[in-house]
Order: structure tokens, then sequence, then C-alpha cells
């Protein structure tokens, strides 16, 4: 195994970055209360003088990739990928080592970003299905405070009323048509299947992640999805760019972030930390000092509430139009992680969870998945493991990548545990993803780990019930209505 996996693994990126929680940030905050007290008085006599803007609420742009694995960045311990615009965000900004989608798949995802709702709750929890009638989104809750939210790029949600985006035709327009604040998302295709024919990446050199079966298909496969990731870098750079254009730059908070992971087996379609892990990178000048990292726990709900806060609001106050919130509410799921980007926190959800079907994937039986995980152990429960487990990567061969996975395992014992394992699971996995963070050696059957599991799985069950999560009811029956 090359050290860059274990390093990112565990977090380690960036050895001499300082904690998000240290005395550095608040130092720098005095310097810019310092700073913000002679600004306030230039400010009132420019206002006094001109009329100017002086609207304190900061824009936002989010940038979100699509299906690119948490760690397929030189910033999050991966060399040989280049994403120079990516690492540069990371050297101004705070990254998130802990931050993570409760489910692997397009659709789902995006809804619960948008909403700050899980995806059973919202009703969009397999793949291509919508959430609920009458759900609102950060759309409505923005726009109630006096932003413009516009969306460029890939959708992937629907009934069209929960998401009234706007459209910008231009982006520079779109940033500096009127003083309003705006909030706006850019959803790129990259780096999702198909991949690009390779450019600039040599199967011979390129290394192959320790769960990967590697022979010729693989490493190819691995510098087309690559050469996709780089594109999509190339993306976030030229709106970096656009942005600092605009003037808008110094009160712009920039967020990217990876969506979830890859169609490689063990990533999308599963609630493996290849596939819910994710990138998280947050750029708000003045507010968060350069270069800091923390392995603080986010999910994706966590996001919606966030920017609420951001933008002046209460989240708390939030009508998300669906029943079953906390407290038997209508509110968001998730909770505003702002105290983590002011310096003010260093932790914050003491758990993550995940959901899986195959349901709108394929028309077989369904294979229900759910998970928890704390900063130091994953518990898995698979709902049907008498099931094989299939998808679009198994039964069309997509990127060429199974069929040749399935050759190798005639020979190789290798291949073979690692195909078997990805289509035949048990009902119960463990890992302990600080040690064994690609998630390879199961501990379900080991005794000393029963009562944490089972601690685990009592949350779990808590969870799934709070979210009108039935199992494999909610499996076999209809979604989205
Ligand atoms: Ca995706």
């Amino acid at each position: 195994m090359r050290a860059y996996f274990s390093k990112a693994a565990v977090g380690l990126i960036g050895n001499a970055r300082r904690d998000a929680g240290g005395i550095s940030i608040n130092r720098y905050n005095r310097l810019n209360l310092l700073k913000a007290s002679a600004l306030c008085v230039t400010v009132a006599l420019v206002a006094h003088l001109s009329f100017a803007d002086t609207s304190p609420k900061p824009n936002i742009l989010l940038i979100l990739a699509d299906d690119l694995a948490w760690n397929d960045a030189g910033c999050y311990g991966n060399p040989e990928v280049r994403t120079p615009n990516i690492d540069k965000l990371s050297k101004q900004g705070l990254t998130f080592t802990q931050a993570f989608t409760a489910t692997a798949m397009c659709a789902p995802t995006r809804q619960q970003l948008y909403t700050g709702v899980f995806p059973v709750r919202n009703g969009a929890y397999p793949n291509h299905s919508k959430v609920k009638k009458g759900t609102r989104s950060i759309v409505h809750h923005l726009q109630a405070l006096g932003y413009r939210v516009g969306l460029k790029g890939k959708k992937h949600f629907g009934p069209a009323e929960s998401f009234p985006f706007d459209k910008p035709k231009s982006i520079t327009e779109y940033m500096t048509k009127d003083n309003a604040p705006f909030c706006l998302i850019f959803a790129s295709h990259h780096p999702h299947p198909k991949w690009p024919q390779p450019k600039g990446y040599d199967p011979n050199k390129i290394t192959v992640p320790p769960f990967l079966v590697d022979n010729v298909e693989t490493r190819q496969a691995l510098c087309r999805y690559y050469t996709a990731v780089t594109a999509f870098d190339t993306e976030v750079g030229d709106y970096l760019d656009r942005l600092q254009k605009s003037g808008k730059a110094d009160n712009t908070i920039v967020i990217v972030t990876s969506e979830q992971g890859p169609d490689f087996p063990g990533g999308k379609w599963t609630c493996y930390d290849y596939g819910l892990r994710t990138q998280f990178i947050v750029k708000w000048p003045d507010v968060i000092s350069p270069d800091k990292e923390t392995a603080a726990m986010i999910q994706y709900v966590d996001v919606a509430p966030t920017l609420i806060e951001i933008a002046g609001g209460n989240p708390e106050d939030i009508d998300t139009g669906l029943n079953g919130g906390p407290n038997s509410g209508r509110g968001f799921d998730g909770r505003s992680f702002m105290s983590l980007l002011r310096g003010k926190a260093t932790q914050h959800n003491n758990v993550v969870f995940g959901v899986h079907t195959t349901q709108g994937i394929i028309a077989g039986k369904p294979y229900p998945v759910r998970s928890i995980r704390d900063r130091r152990y994953k518990y898995i429960i698979n709902l049907m493991p008498e099931a094989m487990f299939q998808n679009i990567m198994t039964e069309k061969n997509y990127e060429n990548i199974w069929n040749s996975w399935i050759r190798d395992a005639k020979t190789d014992k290798r291949a073979a545990r690692l195909t078997k394992r990805y289509q035949h699971r048990p009902p119960e996995e463990f890992y302990d993803v600080d040690r064994d963070p690609f998630e390879q050696n199961n501990l379900a059957d080991q005794p000393q780990y029963r009562e944490q599991m089972n601690q685990m799985k009592e949350q779990l069950e808590a969870w799934m019930a709070r979210q009108g999560d039935r199992g494999v009811k909610t499996e076999t029956g209809k979604f989205g209505q």
C-alpha cells in the first residue's frame, strides 16, 4: 500500500496545518475585529457619501462534483491525480477530513444537500427519485432571506416546485447584476462516467488503490477517471477566476465538495466510506484563516441549516414542508456547523448515517443497506443478505471493469475475494475505519466488538425509526409518495 492512502485515511493531510479551533484563528479574528472596526468607520463614511452597497450578507458559491472520491485530490492525500485548483482552495480555507453524504448516489445526495433532510424522510432515497410533494429547499429558504438562488449544471432532482432555482445564462452577469446577495450552485457533470480518453495519465505508472483488482482494465479506467477529475478541477479554477473578476470574491463564501464516490466497486452504490465520504472545503475571506483543517464530522444534511445561518436566518425557524423532523416538528434533520467555520468548535456530530437501496437502479431484488459510523468504527447492516448485490457496474460491465475482475477471479485469489465480497455480503459488517480505512477486514464475528456493535445498531435502528424507515418494508413499498 502506498503511503498516501494511509496518510489520507487518518486525516493527517497537511501536517503543517493548525487545528481550526486553535489559538491562531482567535488571534486572527481579533486582528480582523480591529481591522473591521476601522473598516466600519470607512464604510459608514463611504455609504453616507455615495450610497455604496454595505450589505453584510455574504454571497455563496457552492461547487459540486459528481462521483468524485473523498481522497482523490492532492490536498486529500492522492499525489497522482492533478487537482491544482482544489489544492489551492484548500490552502486558502478550511478542509474537512470527515464529511459525509448519507447516500452514495446522485439524486438522493443532491436532494438531501438542498433540503437538509435525510433521504427516506424526504422521499428521495432510490436513485432517480424525487422528494415528496410540498418539500421546500434552500431555494425557498434563502430567497426569503433576500438571496438570489441559481443553479448551473446538473439537476437530478424534482419535482420542479421544490427546487425553483434561477437558471443563469451568464455566470458573471448573475454574480454582478444587482446588489442582492447570491447563492450560486455549480453542479458539474465531472467526473461522472462516461469517462474521457486518458490525458496526461499513464496506466503503467499510476498506483492502484488497495481495494481494487490491479489489472490493465482497472488501470485504464483509473486514468480515464483521473482525467475527468482534472477536468472538474479546471472548472473549479474557471469559476474562481470568474468570481475574482466579478469583484465579489472578498464577500463570497466558496464551498467545493465532491458529492459521492466513483463507480469502482466499493464506491458509489454502497455504504462504504469510498462511497459516502466526501471532500468539503470552505473558503470564507476574513472569517476562516488560511490552511485550516478539521476532523469534525459533518453530513450533507448539515449544509442547508449552515447556509441559512450564514444568510442571517435561524435554522430552527425553517419549515422543510416535511413531517417527522426532530422533536416531531417539520425542521431540518441536520444542524448548522457555523461554529466550526468560525473556529469556535472542533466537534459536530458523534455519528453519521448511511442508507442505500438498489431500487431505481436495477429491476431485480432490492439490496437494502443501512450504516452508522463514528470517528473510529463503521457498523453496516445488510437487510437482505441472501440476495446477490447487483448494480449497473455488475450488470452492464460499466466502464469495462467488472468483466475483467470476473475473468481474473478465475485464476487470482485476491480478485476472487474482491468480487465475492462485493456481491455476497454477511448480515452485519463492522470495521475499524481508523486502522482499516477502506473497510477490507470485517470484524463483525469477533466477540470483543459485540457490545460496541450492539450500541451502534441500537442508534442506527432509532435513526431509522425517526426517519420512518421500516427497512425491508420500506424497500419493497412505494417511494417518494
Ligand atoms: Ca453522483
